[in-house]
């Protein structure tokens, strides 16, 4: 029976010693709810490293087997692995790096790469142990970057899922980690790769498709042959929970006494972590601006600030608690009356029944992160809103940002802009307040964290069912043998060839990709055998197939079906087609050229390409989408097509395509093997047009209305190779 194998840095457990007993707690962390209804199922299981140091190997022993019984399965790892791997580089490099914090904080120390590299090998190690053909591994998080691409390596089918809590930083960030190939290619190991917002999908794929050799079209990157999905799903949390809690009884009390302490006062919640990326300094500046510019504001607010202890025993976090310590203390020395704190801070963290009486009761939530993957907080305290009413401020850095549309949305970095945020608040009316609550109450409680890991696993299974049809597709052995064993059976055939990306790879310069002798020899057995007509069929110029192919004994087809080559005969051109078009469209395509270093324009008979390979990358799709665009109208009242092909865009006569060309060398003829070969979107063309008994082969990974895939170019001249050695047959 498969099963779903969870992985996180973290068990979602707490483990203290005390004594010489360890004691297991469960966390209450939104994954961990999240996923129960998973790991806790069947045979399902959490991997994740315990949290505790332990060294002896009875003890490791023991606590091994209490975490069996709740699913979970340690990795246990010393205070050097501990230090290198989770402080030194995740910590120091990729936290810091991903936040937009490269300059200030992040230490780019070989040891500590060494380091996250062994031990994402020591996760692999126990996954291994336990993973079977057909099980889910769904990984978690930037300290497991490279675990996708490890397991992979050794199970090449399971299924992968993948997803990030922290942004993916734009590519010009990125790019500064040294090890920033590696690191991609650890996480392209998985199918499907989740972020929080369609912002870090965009950074993802454009650090992908600058920084490795690999395909990407919309929101799928093909490697090795192999699709893989990126996508953004959002995560929600356990909305039941927070609106459900300020009706437990504990609950209601302390959210009486909260009410009674702060009677004529706003209350203003502010909760986080300790970290450089929450903003916390900001935040207080500005509400120090709000009490320096608005007096009467005096006694009358409250900011309640709450810092979870985090990281402080690293000196840039303890410099950083340091800091809030004095902010604070000054702003309390100057604005405090004998009746009136301005702020209440507490740098500890609280029992979630008491974090829910501050939510339901705050008529304020303060969340200005300067960045935030997501930022659970904000979604908590709509939750417990259970009366529609009190107001967010949400920093537009905070992933959340995109979902809570009705927050008063700030830029942390503009103290002026929080400060009167936070006055528009306090005085927001309450039909205000209602009306933006409602909006977001309806959505967090949509998108909560059942429906994140639902949509997640689906969306997996999708992926795979997706990769193997593909793969089903693909040209096995036994189909190869059926389609050589019809070739032999045969006696009247036509082979469709298809030149560039089909018999020979792509080159960045269209002259370089000349035949070479293996190809040569295969066409000329192909066509010495009396039984076979070959046809190149290709979107190049006449003059260019010319040169390379016009001593064959092969049919040439150039410019996609305007020329026309009879093995012995001269070159006709399609007649009846005018080419007048290129006088307005020509001069256009010269701008692009001008604004566009790298591109060129390629002139055929009936059509004009403008190539921008060599130019700069994104540039050249940028303005090629521009120019698709401004071509919309002129194009179909002149009765041209606009074709967007590989790093090209090509017009040409609507009248002209490869499928026509090709079909007038079928019809009426009775050919009884028909087989044809391409890559790109003008093959698909002759895919389509051939009859249902034709084999049509689509080279390359990309979707496609042929029968059967083949990788590379490769592959088909292999399989050519194997028709040449079957060429006695006795045409009748
Ligand atoms: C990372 C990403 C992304 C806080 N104080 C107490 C307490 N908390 C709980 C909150 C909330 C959680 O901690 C904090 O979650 P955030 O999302 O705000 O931030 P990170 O810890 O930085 O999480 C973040 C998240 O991963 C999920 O993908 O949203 O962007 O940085 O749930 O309630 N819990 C208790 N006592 C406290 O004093 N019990």
């Amino acid at each position: 029976m498969p099963k779903t194998i969870i992985v996180s840095n973290r068990l979602p457990i707490k483990i203290s010693k005390a004594e010489d007993e360890y004691i297991l707690s469960p966390s209450e962390g939104g994954l961990a709810t999240g996923l129960g209804s998973i790991y806790k199922q069947g045979n399902n299981v959490w991997i994740g490293w315990p949290g505790i140091e332990i060294t002896e190997q009875q003890d490791k022993d023991y606590v091994s087997h209490q975490l069996k019984e709740l699913s979970l399965i340690p990795v246990f790892l010393d205070q050097e692995e501990i230090n290198q791997y989770y402080e030194g580089f995740s910590n120091e490099v990729l936290w810091p790096v991903f936040h937009y914090y490269a300059s200030t904080y992040a230490n780019y120390k070989q040891s500590n790469w060494d380091y996250y590299q062994a031990v994402n090998q020591k996760f692999r190690d126990i996954i291994l142990s336990i993973a079977e053909p057909g099980d889910i591994i769904w990984i978690h998080d930037y300290q497991l970057l490279l675990l996708p691409a490890l397991v992979r390596n050794e199970l090449p089918d399971v299924s992968i899922g993948f997803f990030l809590h922290i942004p993916f930083p734009s590519h010009e960030m990125f790019r500064l980690i040294p090890w920033r190939s590696e690191l991609l290619e650890g996480m392209l190991g998985a199918d499907l790769i989740g972020f929080h917002t369609f912002d870090d999908v965009r950074h993802f794929l454009g650090a992908t498709s600058r920084i490795l050799p690999v395909n990407t079209s919309s929101n799928i990157i093909t490697m090795d042959e192999r699709s893989i999905v990126v996508e953004s799903f959002p995560m929600g949390i356990d909305e039941q929970k927070y609106a459900t809690l300020p009706l437990q009884d504990d609950v209601k009390e302390q959210i009486e006494q909260i009410k009674n302490s702060f009677i004529n006062t706003k209350l203003i919640l502010s909760i986080d972590r300790l970290d450089y990326s929450k903003g916390i300094l900001q935040r207080l500046q500005a509400f120090e601006l709000m009490l320096e510019l608005c007096p009467e504001c005096i006694e009358k607010i409250t900011l309640y600030m709450i810092v979870v202890p985090s990281r402080d025993t690293v000196p840039q976090y303890a410099h950083l608690r340091d800091e809030i310590d004095k902010r604070v203390g000054n702003i309390n020395s100057i604005y405090r009356t004998m009746d009136w704190t301005p702020i209440h801070y507490y740098y500890r963290s609280f029992p979630i029944e008491t974090l829910s009486a501050l939510y339901h009761t705050a008529d304020v939530c303060l969340v200005t992160p300067m960045r935030d993957g997501m930022n659970l907080v904000s979604k908590e305290y709509i939750a417990s809103r259970t009366n529609n009413d009190g107001v967010l401020i949400l920093s537009e850095m905070a992933g959340s940002s995109k979902e809570l549309i009705d927050a008063i949305i700030v830029n942390p970095n503009n103290t002026g802009e929080v400060c009167r945020a936070i006055l528009q608040a306090i005085s927001m009316p309450l039909e205000e307040q209602q009306r933006r609550m409602t909006a977001m109450r309806q959505l967090v409680s949509k998108f909560n964290i059942s429906h994140w890991v639902k949509i997640f696993f689906d969306r997996l299974k999708e992926v795979k069912l997706m990769q193997r049809s593909m793969q089903a597709r693909h040209v096995s052995f036994a189909t190869e043998q059926s389609i050589i064993n019809r070739y032999i059976k045969t006696k009247k055939r036509i082979i469709f060839l298809d030149y560039d990306g089909t018999l020979v790879n792509f080159k960045s310069n269209i002259e370089q990709a000349s035949p070479d002798e293996e190809l040569y020899n295969i066409i000329n057995k192909l066509s010495e055998d009396p039984a076979n007509q070959v046809v190149l069929i290709s979107g190049r110029k006449h003059e260019n197939l010319n040169q390379w192919f016009s001593h064959t004994d092969i049919y040439l087809i150039a410019e996609h079906g305007s020329w026309f080559k009879k093995p012995g005969t001269n070159w006709h051109k399609i007649s009846g087609l005018s080419d007048q078009w290129k006088h307005d469209i020509y001069p256009i395509l010269e701008t692009y050229v001008d604004r566009t270093p790298g591109s060129f324009i390629e002139e055929k008979t009936y059509s004009l390409v403008w190539h921008y390979r060599k130019s700069q990358n994104g540039l050249g799709e940028l303005r090629a989408s521009e120019l698709m665009n401004n071509l919309k109208y002129l194009a179909s009242d002149k009765g041209l097509q606009l074709l967007a092909g590989d790093k090209v865009l090509e017009v040409k006569n609507m009248d002209i395509n490869k499928g026509k060309a090709a079909l007038t060398l079928t019809e009426g003829k009775d050919y009884d093997f028909i087989i044809a070969f391409g890559d790109d979107y003008t093959d698909e063309d002759i895919f389509k047009a051939l009859p249902e008994t034709a084999i049509t082969i689509k080279v390359g990974s990309n979707l496609s209305a042929a029968k059967f895939y083949l990788r590379n170019p490769i592959e088909v001249r292999k399989l050519l190779t194997s028709f040449t050695q079957h060429t006695t047959v006795e045409v009748g």
